[in-house]
């Protein structure tokens, strides 16, 4: 079967942002993806395209893959960096090179009649990931609230996804009751979650009195995480929070210290996106995930640094900030084969696209991050529900570091 139609259009997201969909038609079959911005971006993410130059860009790409194979993902892929000519996509934008290659993946596994997580992750593909929920957040999704960008729970006592979904839905609920109770004003941020005027250390303690009572009504164990996007935090010479300035020993040392007083399970880009010895000095220190998002963006060459000088456990999967389903598959790949675990994460600005959902099951990821509440984020969360229904055996995967 071949492509027989490209065709872009702007939509928006969950911003109000505009971005860019790829539709690709074969005979009677349609299938498209929409792609996600993020805020707090790694520097040396795929570039953005501005959508202004859809024309143009959709008659190069359609130029290319129209009347290919629909199921030869890898020439696909290979053919939008070939007409990029760029090592960062910023010729055509990662934004259209990865909304044409997932559309792509989608449409030839809907004319296989599979689903996108079997096409991609194969017949044995059973495991649903664990939902990293963002229920409190601040730092570039929420100017003013908490310096720390995102403060995360995982179910960990979750035996199948719905009730895993369910734990972290009632923990955000819990965390607002939790506010109102202490008479503080929280609002939503991009993802969802509450943003406040408050410290780091009141959201971790809100988050604790929130997950002892949700425990004790559901008998699910909860564990604390967090993504500090430690690269807005950066001036150059330090870290500068709300409420204190730390040096990057200081900074190491405050991480430790808060994975030790809050059973963290979770730490992601706790230190700037350039340095890479002082992740590797965390994660020593530490035996949670440490897990890298900016500092690795989905690359494998910044994966490859980090294996080699042990910056961390853990790696961050943003299909967009590395352009192609080939590329998120191979920054996969290798960071397995060295140990790593997987979490795939949605972005800040979001759509209902889906794809991620599929993804995380396909990579066998330990975790998703794709928010608690709103519908861009419920749209990835029900179609894990779906995913797990329709699944023959489906269980949860092993978290290693609990
Ligand atoms: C992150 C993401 C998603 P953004 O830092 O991990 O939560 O944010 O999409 O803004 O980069
Ligand atoms: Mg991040």
């Amino acid at each position: 079967m071949l492509i027989e139609d490209l065709v872009y259009r702007i939509v928006f997201d969950s911003r109000g942002n505009k971005t860019v969909e790829c539709e690709v038609h074969s005979a009677e079959f349609v299938a498209s993806a929409i792609a996600p911005a993020g805020a707090s971006t790694g520097t040396e993410e795929a570039v953005v395209k501005d959508v202004s130059f859809i024309e143009e860009v959709q008659d190069k790409v359609s130029k290319a893959l129209v009347g290919m194979s629909v199921f030869d993902q890898y020439e696909i892929d290979r053919t939008l960096r070939e007409i990029d000519g760029t090592q960062n996509f910023s010729e055509i934008g990662g934004n259209f090179a990865i909304t044409a290659s997932l559309a792509i993946a989608k449409l030839a596994s809907q004319i296989l009649g599979i689903p996108l997580y079997m096409y991609v992750g194969g017949a044995f593909a059973s495991e649903l990931p664990y939902p990293l929920g963002n229920v409190i957040g601040g730092g570039a999704h929420a100017k003013g609230s908490t310096s720390i960008q995102e403060f995360l729970v995982i179910p960990v006592g979750a035996k199948n996804f719905l009730n895993a979904q369910y734990a972290n839905a009632l923990t955000h609920k819990e965390i607002r009751k939790e506010f109102d109770k202490r008479g503080i004003f929280a609002a939503k941020g991009d993802e969802g979650a509450w943003a406040a005027q408050i410290t780091d250390e009141e959201a971790f303690e809100i988050i604790k009195a929130a997950i002892e009572r949700v425990e004790s009504e559901t008998g699910i164990k909860m564990r604390m995480g967090i993504d500090v996007a430690a690269t807005e935090l950066w001036n150059g010479k330090e870290y500068v929070y709300r409420d204190k300035k730390l040096t990057t020993d200081g900074q190491i040392a405050y991480m430790a210290e808060l994975a030790d007083r809050y059973n963290l399970l979770f730490i992601e880009d706790p230190l700037h996106e350039n340095d890479f010895e002082g992740f590797a000095e965390l994660t020593k220190a530490v035996s949670c995930m440490v897990c890298g998002d900016d500092i690795f963006v989905t690359n494998i060459n910044r994966i490859k640094k980090g294996i080699e000088l042990s910056s961390a456990n853990t790696v961050l999967i943003k299909p967009n900030q590395i352009g192609t389903l080939t590329d998120t598959f191979r920054a996969v790949k290798l960071s397995k084969d060295n140990g790593y675990e997987v979490v795939v994460s949605h972005r800040s600005g979001e759509t209902e696209d889906e794809t991620i959902a599929h993804l995380a099951v396909a990579f066998n990821a330990t975790l998703i991050k794709t928010g608690v509440v709103g519908g861009e984020r419920i749209a990835k969360l029900n179609e894990l529900i779906r995913i797990e229904s329709e699944m023959e055996h489906a269980s949860m995967v092993k978290i290693r570091r609990l």
